[in-house]
């Protein structure tokens, strides 16, 4: 008989107190339980003698967020946990430590990032990360390029893809991201002032053709180990620090999907800024470090992915002359069209983001979500098209001054 059953606090405890790197003296620990995702439970496990602390996250059988009538694997822990070691191996110190995994209980005990921020509230606090454009695509490079057929052997590659198969958490993002927002579906979550917004997307038809082609390769792609929900949600902060959390949804897909994540996010970021119509020039330079921060990812991704391919690239026939540029450019275009759908369904969606669903003012609020949804159907229709980060850019400053 299987042992999993969700922790008590004092379970939780228990098990914290066997991590002995952290907590060798044996004083007593205290819990909270801090979940605030859609799909776990987590637990916030201190030692008030020492200040020591750990979280203990564990995977409920059941996606949190609407039920128990949807029901999840708990394989999608084990899943997390093994790509949190392996992004660890492949990006020292940008992801938290592992101190235990148990894949009976679905549970990882990881390094406490309690002197960090979650970026996505950073931002709407108004928060600068000078050091994260530099950090997370150091992340990407690094754990994209040595799980891809380029810095893998291939052989080996089609082996650990099969540690990595993850229908339930994949099924999310197929029904939530790529069909769902496109039609009326239960699932969305619509306030009245967008629904004609909404209802022009579900009659959009070239839109429809687009969205077809990022799902296909969402479907097929078995690109490279991905994050698989690298918004910044997911990310932990400090001006100084960058640590990447939550790769439940890991799997081998597409590259463009976990590069694209990041920069629908900050796009949703930058819409929300309509909240600041009393200030326009501190909106203005607000809007211009999101755009700055999207450059300095792409082309910071850009430059060292195509150092490792050229340094330490494990594939002669990679080395084709024109193979390389061919292949960044997809690259992009993948990253622009995922951009976008990522940003879409954020607006009216199952699940939205407090950037945008935080402004209190009804009339700002709908502006930004406009706006949200001007950028992200663009992106959506433009990506097969994208020559450069700079388009990018492009459609954002003109939708929000048009
Ligand atoms: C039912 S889960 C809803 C969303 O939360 C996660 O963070 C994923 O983005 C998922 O689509
Ligand atoms: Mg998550």
């Amino acid at each position: 008989m299987s042992k999993y059953h969700p922790l008590s606090e004092a379970e939780a405890i228990e098990i914290a107190s066997s991590i002995q790197e952290v907590f060798p003296t044996g004083e007593p620990l205290v819990s909270r339980e801090i979940g605030d995702g859609n799909l776990n439970l987590v637990f916030h496990i201190m030692q008030p003698a020492t200040g020591r602390s750990v979280i203990v996250k564990q995977a409920l059988p059941y996606a949190k967020v609407v039920g128990e009538s949807w029901p999840l694997s708990l394989d999608r822990a084990r899943i997390e946990a093994e790509a949190l070691l392996k992004q660890g191996e492949l990006a020292p110190g940008l992801v938290p430590a592992v101190y235990k995994t148990d894949a009976e209980l679905a549970l990882t005990v990881m390094e406490d990032l309690s002197d960090h921020v979650i970026m996505r509230r950073g931002l709407i606090e108004g928060g600068t990360y000078p050091a994260f454009a530099e950090h997370l695509s150091d992340f990407l490079a690094n754990t994209l390029f040595f799980t891809s057929d380029l810095g893998m052997n291939q052989q080996d590659k089609k082996k650990t893809l099969a540690g990595f198969i993850n229908p339930d958490l994949c099924k999310i993002t197929e029904d939530l991201i790529f069909d769902d927002p496109y039609r009326d579906a239960d699932t969305n979550s619509i306030e009245d002032h967008i629904r004609d917004a909404a209802e022009a997307i579900w009659r959009d038809e070239t839109l429809h053709l687009e969205v077809a082609l990022l799902r296909e390769k969402f479907l097929t792609h078995a690109q490279a180990l991905l994050h698989g929900d690298l918004h910044t949600g997911s990310i932990f902060v400090t001006p100084e620090s960058t640590k990447v959390i939550d790769p439940e949804f890991a799997y081998f897909g597409p590259m463009g999907f976990d590069i694209g994540a990041p920069i629908a996010n900050l796009l949703l970021h930058f819409a929300s800024q309509e909240h600041w119509s009393a200030d326009e020039a501190a909106r203005r330079d607000r809007r211009a470090y999101l755009l700055e921060t999207i450059r300095e990812l792409w082309t910071g991704f850009d430059r060292k992915f195509r150092k490792l391919w050229d340094e330490k690239g494990v594939d002669r026939v990679a080395r084709a002359k024109g193979y390389q540029d061919d292949y960044m450019r997809r690259l992009l275009q993948d990253t622009v069209g995922f951009a976008g759908a990522k940003a879409l369904r954020r607006v009216y969606g199952l699940a939205h983001v407090a950037d945008i669903d935080t402004i209190t003012d009804a009339a700002a609020r709908e502006r930004a979500q406009r706006l949200a949804l001007a950028i992200a159907r663009n992106l959506i229709l433009r990506h097969r098209q994208a020559e450069s980060i700079e388009d990018v850019i492009r459609i954002a400053e003109a939708a929000a001054n048009g």
